[in-house]
Formats: structure tokens, C-alpha cells, sequence
């Protein structure tokens, strides 16, 4: 945990975060609920909660719990595949503002307008989606993937079917290399893992003889090219598990994921890749997810003092939750 962090308050208040800490510790006691955290919120948040992981492990355990409650820190989209999944359970959120950039180039009227027009021209297809998408485009795809099953899912669908991979265009090239099959790809991207500098990265592995380069398959194809493990967050982590040698990794995915890699494989060096700002060229530290960011400690506090916000469901939930149950728990 970093001590130093400041937290403030909604009226710009600084409180001592180890304080907050014990609060929701005993604040999450009293009340039983369940904290779940994602591997690229800050790290003093893993810190206070239950279980971290990637969205997929998340998902499968937060229908495990016998909690009726859970607090969920990451983004809009996580939180509501959760409340689909199991939908008696009271999803709360520090704040619904967090979205993702993939989710929102994605808007379902668009979708639809899409996949209307693609069965007009005669595309007999299915449409696979990745899990960062709102539910109502969950509602229209026929598949769910994560970076951790993506490959395995798109394996499944048989050879003569097209595939409409929404919303990464970076993601779905990457699988479309690794499944050796063609895909119709959606304009989206992660506003995170697309600013990395390739220049950057290669006189980073320049000065680290001997370092490895780990990446997400949301980057783009020219820092996937010169990477040497290529993976979602649980398979990065799992990764440099199994590597007993002090190693240099230099990271290239929100950095916040070198907190559970430091945790879990402490021998190792971590180094994020920086990013390059598109306005001026410079490189620069913003590869930091905003919307992740949004779950302070503050924030988590609040949320289960006051039991909300909260995931209320939705009717057109009900049409995501068939899909999402194939795709996640099988
Ligand atoms: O599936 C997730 O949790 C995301 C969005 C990324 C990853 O690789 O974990």
C-alpha cells in the first residue's frame, strides 16, 4: 500500500488513508459485504478488498458468494455483468461514472444497424463480443469473451460461420492471428493500451538486457510485434509466477496490474512502458485508466456507509443473462 497516497473527499478533505482502511474494514464486517476488486484499480484498493482478479474471475466468484452483498471497484460494465449473473445479489459501485472507452465506441443502435445491414448484404454470422461492452450490446451478441477465454470461445464456433468481433479492432486482429481465421472487427479501442510508445519500449528492452516484454492483447499490433507474452491480466500475472529467476518485465498494460505482479512474484522488477500523447508526441505516464481511478478508498468507504449507488436491474438485463452464462460459467 502506498501510505503516502492523499485521499480526499467529495469537499476536498484530507484523511489519512490508513484510516479509511480501518473503516471499511469494519464497515464491510458489520454489514457483510463482499469487496471485489480488478487488478487495475490502485493498489491500496486491492489491498482492502476480498478477492482481485481479471473480469472473468471476478464474475465467477461474485456468483460463488454467499454474501447477498458485494461492493465491486472497476468499471460500469463489470459491475452489471455481476448483477446479471446473480441478479438476487445487491451490486454496489463507488461510482457509476466509471465507464470504459471500448463500452462507449459501442453503442447498441449502432450495433444493431450494423448486424441489420451485414444480414441485408447476405453475412450469415454470429456476433462475439468482448466483455467490455454495456449489457444492452451483450443483449445483441451471441457469445461473451474475455481476454481469458477469448481464444477457447472463438474455437468453439463452427468453421463455416462468419464472426462480427466488437468492440477492440486491436484485440480481435490479435485473435484473428492466434485462431487463424478472418473476422469483420468493429473501429473500437482502449484509450489505455493504445497510447503505448513503441519507441519508448524498445529503448527500454535496449537498457534492460535480458528483460521480457509482457503485453495485453488490447495493444496494437506494433507493440504486440516486438513483446514476448502476450495475455489478459490473470495470464500476465500468472506468468511472472512462474519465473523463479529475478527477471525485468517491462509491462505494457494499466500499470495499476504491476501492484498484484509485485504481490504475487516479488524477486522480479517491474517497469510499465510509458505512453505518448497523440497531441504533442510526448511520452508521458498516461496510460492510467480515469475510469478505474474513480475508485478511491474514499469512495469505497461512502458507498458502504450509505449502501449505494448500486447496478439496478434493468428489464433488458434479462437478455444478456442467457448469453452471459454460456460465455462465463461453462
Ligand atoms: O477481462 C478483464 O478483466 C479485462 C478488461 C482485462 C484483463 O485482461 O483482465
Amino acid at each position: 500500500m502506498n501510505a503516502e497516497t492523499t485521499s480526499l473527499t467529495s469537499n476536498e478533505v484530507y484523511e489519512d488513508p490508513l484510516d479509511i482502511m480501518d473503516e471499511i474494514d469494519k464497515l464491510k464486517k458489520e454489514k457483510e459485504i463482499t469487496i471485489l476488486a480488478h487488478y487495475y484499480v490502485d493498489g491500496e484498493v486491492q489491498d482492502i478488498a476480498d478477492h482481485v482478479g481479471d473480469s472473468l474471475k471476478l464474475a465467477r466468484i461474485a456468483t460463488e458468494l454467499e454474501t447477498s452483498r458485494i461492493l465491486f471497484s472497476g468499471v460500469h460494465f463489470m459491475g452489471e455483468s455481476a448483477k446479471i449473473l446473480s441478479p438476487d445479489k445487491q451490486i454496489l459501485m463507488p461510482d457509476l461514472n466509471a465507464g470504459c472507452s471500448l463500452a462507449e465506441s459501442c453503442p447498441p443502435e449502432k450495433l444493431d444497424a450494423f448486424q441489420k445491414d451485414l444480414r441485408k448484404k447476405g453475412h450469415d454470422f454470429v456476433t462475439v463480443a468482448y466483455i467490455n461492452t454495456s449489457a444492452a450490446v451483450k443483449s445483441l451478441c451471441d457469445w461473451i469473451v474475455t481476454s481469458g477465454n477469448a481464444q477457447s470461445i472463438i474455437e468453439r464456433i463452427p468453421k463455416d460461420k462468419e464472426i462480427l468481433f466488437v468492440p477492440d479492432k486491436h484485440l480481435g486482429r490479435y485473435l484473428m492471428e492466434v485462431c487463424n481465421r478472418e473476422m469483420i472487427l468493429w473501429e473500437g479501442a482502449c484509450m489505455v493500451h493504445e497510447i503505448f510508445s513503441l519507441q519508448d519500449l524498445l529503448r527500454a528492452k535496449k537498457n534492460n538486457p535480458g528483460s521480457i516484454v509482457v503485453a495485453h492483447p488490447e495493444c496494437p499490433q506494433n507493440i504486440l510485434e516486438v513483446s514476448d507474452f502476450i495475455g489478459g491480466t490473470e495470464k500476465i500475472r500468472l506468468y511472472a509466477n512462474s519465473i523463479k529467476e529475478p527477471t525485468t518485465f517491462l509491462v505494457a498494460t494499466e500499470p495499476a496490474m504491476i501492484y498484484p505482479m509485485q504481490k504475487s512474484a516479488p524477486q522480479h522488477t517491474y517497469i510499465p512502458v510509458p505512453g505518448i500523447m497523440a497531441t504533442t508526441g510526448e511520452t508521458c505516464a498516461c496510460n492510467r485508466c480515469p475510469h478505474m481511478a474513480l475508485n478511491t478508498l474514499a469512495k469505497i468507504r461512502d458507498c458502504l456507509k450509505n449502501e449505494a449507488p448500486e447496478i439496478v436491474w434493468k428489464p433488458y438485463f434479462a437478455d444478456a443473462q442467457e448469453v452471459l452464462k454460456k460465455s462465463l460459467l461453462n
